[in-house]
């Protein structure tokens, strides 16, 4: 194409984008980024024999419409439509689908060591944004990068913002250099001078390094890159795709690694984004195109009744800190920033640093909370373990997007903490079932000082608040089985009355405790009311605090002649399995049923849908729940209670 046919066709590309990501939702601001810099990388290099690697691969949609997905757009992020990241399934254009950032440069290192040992000659690219670069992996793989020296072109897009302007001194390094063009000519210039001396050579050499040196420091101070041992090339115009282009000739045909800098607009193209100062319209949810507002009427979100609760919280206390790894708005934190700037930090990606120094924190006196993605405190898992909790320090996480999210894709579920997070010694874990639990869950876990403490909670609109009957410890009952519950018809296979309640002067019918997690109380309490059309009694309980699991729990299985657990996490090492072995350590042989995520990779979805894939409805849990109990009711003994 020529270079008016590329122009046309970025501004097509920018259209399409808008038009589409305005009905399904999805990453767009970066997308717009990325439009010229994904036509120059398709041009210079041949995918998928090169190998095209975006970093955390949510800008990757360009890439996906010019691999011949375009079509799929129509459905994006929607059950069995396209996915949001890229899809090995999906496309032999698509190499890494984590979407977890930061593990471009290490993906793209291995892939150049594998391709040299096996003496293939194919490229090795890696694009990584200036947020990404502030994740450590990063660092850890420029450094072996460096010291392998194998053929690989890092493009660095440069857009200055992760969701908010990039933080720390890599960014305000990237600034510099952005504003330094001058520097490889600079450098250029005493190359050629000193090329024409008389005097080449090793001393040449050496004094050419020493001179580039000192001009690199005046020129662009702190030009780390190349102290690494990797060649900078830039910065280039990430809108010009000719520029863009010759970088990356000049980069492929180097024979060592190279850093291409280029410098893009995130939202380039699309007013609304470029104006849009929260995150450049990084993520939006189906928007009206002329404005760039959102479609749907905005609904109190589990993230905002926590933003405001915190808020609540560090106005009563001056040692409650928040610590946010690149999410100040998603998780809510920028709310307490506004009013309480020097109590919020901001760490870049880099959750596993965001721990530890929240361990810092609170060693020198303070209360971290520290407001995280669910599926991506997986990152810092050790950190908790050995830098907080072995020290039983006072942290607090707060766990967003917990469960089952949706549209983002396995790489996003939040199902995992439950179960990581319950080897970890002296750990206590919420699980808050609407606003109300959650602000007072909250405020339990910051007076907790002895110890870290977790707080979890899903994606989405908060669901009503539902009462508890009343509190046994800190064990709410939601729902009892009324003494008018007993059928007056009681069929032949439960004739039997050991689990009647003889203490009561009106006999009740104690069959199953349901004992759900989170805001599943409010499916529980759906599925309790069908199985108690059946004759059964269903007593419905949130632990509130499920790790470690309460005493009254167990006491209340004791009770019942079946116990069954509902969670939004997966099965193995969860709740249920908790519950089971305590139930087990105190000899009560009362059987356990577990529902919750089967162990797998799920595909993207709505969260409704995954939820009945996965037989999380009420209507689900109330089929399984009445067969277990029916079949039960049949089979002789039931246990003894006491
Ligand atoms: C480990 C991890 N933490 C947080 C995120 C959430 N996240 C997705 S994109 C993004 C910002 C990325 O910024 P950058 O790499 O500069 O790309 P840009 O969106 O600016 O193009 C963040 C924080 C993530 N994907 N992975």
């Amino acid at each position: 194409m020529t270079p008016d046919q590329l122009s046309v066709l970025a501004a097509e590309i920018r259209d399409f984008l808008v038009a589409k990501v305005s009905r399904t939702g999805g990453h767009l601001g970066p997308n717009l980024g990325v439009v010229e810099l994904t036509l120059a990388l398709h041009r210079v290099f041949e995918s998928p024999r090169d190998s095209l690697v975006f970093d955390t691969g949510h800008q990757g949609y360009v890439h996906k419409i010019i691999t011949g997905r375009q079509d799929g757009f129509d459905r994006l992020k929607q059950r069995g439509g396209l996915t949001g990241y890229p899809s090995r399934a999906e496309s032999e254009h698509d190499l890494v689908e984590n979407s977890h950032a930061s593990t471009a440069l290490s993906y793209a290192d291995g892939l150049a060591k594998a391709y040299a040992m096996r003496g293939e000659r194919r490229h090795v690219v890696a694009v990584v944004g200036d947020g990404a670069l502030t994740g450590g992996m990063c660092w850890e793989a420029l450094n072996n990068i460096a010291a392998a020296r194998n053929p690989m072109v890092i493009v660095v897009n440069d857009n200055g913002r992760s969701y908010a302007p990039t933080i720390g001194g890599l960014a305000d390094h990237l600034a510099t250099l952005r504003l330094n063009p001058g520097y490889e000519k600079v450098l250029d210039l005493v190359k050629e001078a000193l090329e024409r001396t008389p005097l080449v050579g090793r001393p040449l050499y050496e004094a050419l390094h020493a001179v580039k040196k000192g001009v690199k420091d005046a020129v662009a101070p702190q030009a780390l890159f190349e102290d690494l041992g990797i060649k900078y090339v830039g910065p280039v115009d990430g809108h010009d795709v000719a520029a863009v282009e010759s970088a990356l000739q000049r980069a492929k045909g180097f024979g060592g690694p190279v850093i291409v800098h280029a410098v893009t607009r995130k939202g380039n193209g699309y007013q609304p984004a470029e104006d849009d100062l929260d995150d450049c319209l990084h993520s939006p949810s189906a928007f009206d195109v002329e404005t760039g507002k959102a479609l749907a009427a905005p609904k109190q979100k589990w993230t905002n009744v926590f933003a405001e609760e915190l808020i609540a919280i560090a106005d009563e206390r001056p040692d409650v800190v928040a610590i946010t790894a690149a999410m100040p708005g998603p998780t809510g934190l920028a709310k307490l920033a506004e009013k309480h700037p020097e109590r919020v930090f901001d760490v870049g990606i880099a959750e596993q640093h965001a721990t530890t120094s929240a361990a810092g924190l609170a060693m020198g006196g303070m209360h971290p909370v520290v407001a995280i993605y669910a599926t991506f405190l997986n990152r810092a898992f050790d950190q908790l373990l050995m830098d907080v909790a072995l020290h039983r320090l006072p942290v607090t996480f707060v766990l967003d997007r917990a469960g089952i999210t949706g549209p983002d894709g396995p790489s996003h579920y939040g199902i995992w903490d439950l179960s990581i997070l319950g080897v970890v010694p002296g750990l206590r874990q919420a699980a808050p079932r609407d606003g109300a639990t959650l602000c007072e869950e909250l405020r339990e876990a910051v007076a907790v000082a002895d110890g870290p403490t977790v707080v979890r909670f899903p994606t989405g609109a908060v669901p009503a608040d539902l009462p508890a009957v009343r509190r046994i410890g800190g064990v709410d009952i939601l729902a009892e089985p009324p003494a008018a519950s007993l059928p007056s018809a009681t069929p032949a296979s439960r004739s039997d009355d050991s689990a009647l309640d003889r203490s009561d002067a009106t006999p009740v019918r104690k069959d199953v405790l349901l004992v759900t997690v989170g805001p599943f109380a409010h499916l529980g309490m759906d599925a309790a009311a069908r199985v108690a059309e059946q004759g059964y009694g269903v007593t419905v309980v949130d632990p509130r605090w499920v790790r470690p699991v309460p005493i009254e729990l167990v006491a209340l299985a004791r009770e019942h002649r079946l116990v069954v657990t509902v969670e939004d996490g997966v099965r193995a090492g969860g709740v249920g399995d908790a519950l089971a072995k305590a139930l087990r350590d105190a000899d009560v042989p009362v059987p356990l049923r577990d529902l919750g995520v089967a162990v797998d990779w799920h595909p993207h979805g709505s969260r409704a849908e995954l939820l009945s894939d996965l037989g999380l409805t009420a209507q689900d849990v109330a089929r399984e729940v009445t067969g277990w109990i029916t079949e039960l009711a049949g089979a002789a003994p039931v246990p003894t209670h006491g």
